[in-house]
């Protein structure tokens, strides 16, 4: 298991006009989570600025999201090429298609089945067609899946990155009709919050991982985007939606996703310092963060 965890910054809302996410990274390093936490920073990526004027699909900034996709793809690379276990901090989520570009390449490179457990209130499951606001952070996911824009489509060396099969979603609870379709129509399992709460995360992640395990492992990728969190633990997003995951509940199903060993890349995104209250969407971070790398060492977490 890879020893050392390499930083990735992309501080960028190409995919959400100003949502805030670009300030995420440097708001992290400024508290000093990456040096408390052990990580090599590797530095943050670069790329254009937004350019808010819908191309011909009616999509915003897709030439700008491709161009930081590709710079998050590489400096995503890099790490797992030297041998680390990349955390792409975020930006806003649609930079989740380079860092999947770059895990989905490295699986296969490696002859792993390859897996992304994805945590967010909403499912990131639009196309150009099914938009309703033209953002690309709301892409990424079907972007993975094969279908979407052609100009973000080819972020990766080759589409799908994932077999939806192996997409599955935990937390959502804002869907969009067209996105719901899209997810129907391409066979991703999604997990509501009503699920949720009727079952339980941890039990749900177990169940994953068990599945997993019995497909015969491989290299899963979490990308976690921080309003899965309910607002009242974690204020400092662009785009809250409330009735959603305790810090506890997430730090249980984080520390189970560490100790499976079968996680290999992660993405934590969306973090809009901007809107955080006294510090506690970042103390949260860190708590889930501290969760998960207390579940790969096979310690206890560190956290209350
Ligand atoms: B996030 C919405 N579905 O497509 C859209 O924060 C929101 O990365 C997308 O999950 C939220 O604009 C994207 C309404
Ligand atoms: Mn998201
Ligand atoms: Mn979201
Ligand atoms: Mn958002």
């Amino acid at each position: 298991m890879s020893g050392w965890y390499g930083l990735v910054g992309a501080p960028t809302d190409v995919g959400n006009v100003d949502c805030g996410a670009a300030e995420g990274p440097g708001a992290l390093r400024a508290m000093g989570l990456p040096r408390r936490m052990g990580m090599v920073d590797r530095g943050d990526v670069r790329g254009p600025a937004y350019d808010g004027r819908p191309d011909a699909t009616g999509s915003r900034s897709v030439r700008e999201t491709a161009a930081w996709c590709a710079a998050v793809r590489d400096g995503v690379a890099g790490v797992l090429a030297d041998g680390g276990f990349p955390l792409m901090l975020g930006g806003d989520h649609a930079m989740a298609l380079g860092s999947i570009a770059a895990a989905a390449a490295h699986a296969r490179q490696e002859g792993r089945n390859f897996f992304v457990l994805w945590f967010d209130a909403h499912p990131d499951f639009n196309t150009p067609e099914t938009t309703p606001s033209g953002n690309t952070h709301g892409y990424p996911a079907a972007l993975a899946c094969g279908i979407g824009h052609p100009d973000l489509l080819s972020v990766g060396a080759f589409t799908p990155l994932i077999r939806p099969d192996r997409l599955i979603q935990f937390g959502v609870r804002d869907i969009d009709a067209g996105e719901r379709a899209n997810l129907l129509r391409i066979g991703v399992e999604f997990h509501e919050m009503d699920a949720v709460r009727e079952k339980g995360l941890e039990a749900l992640v177990a169940h994953t991982i068990a599945r997993i395990q019995a497909a015969g492992g491989g290299h899963v990728h979490v990308s976690f985007d921080i309003d899965a969190l309910d607002p009242a633990a974690a204020p400092g997003v662009g785009t809250p939606v409330s009735g959603g995951l305790t810090p506890a509940e997430t730090v249980g199903a984080m520390r189970l996703l560490g100790a499976s060993g079968l996680v290999r890349s992660l993405d934590i995104v969306e973090f809009a310092p901007r809107h955080d209250r006294d510090g506690m969407t970042a103390l949260t971070v860190e708590q889930v963060l501290a969760g998960f790398m207390a579940g790969r060492t096979g310690q206890r977490a560190l956290v209350a």
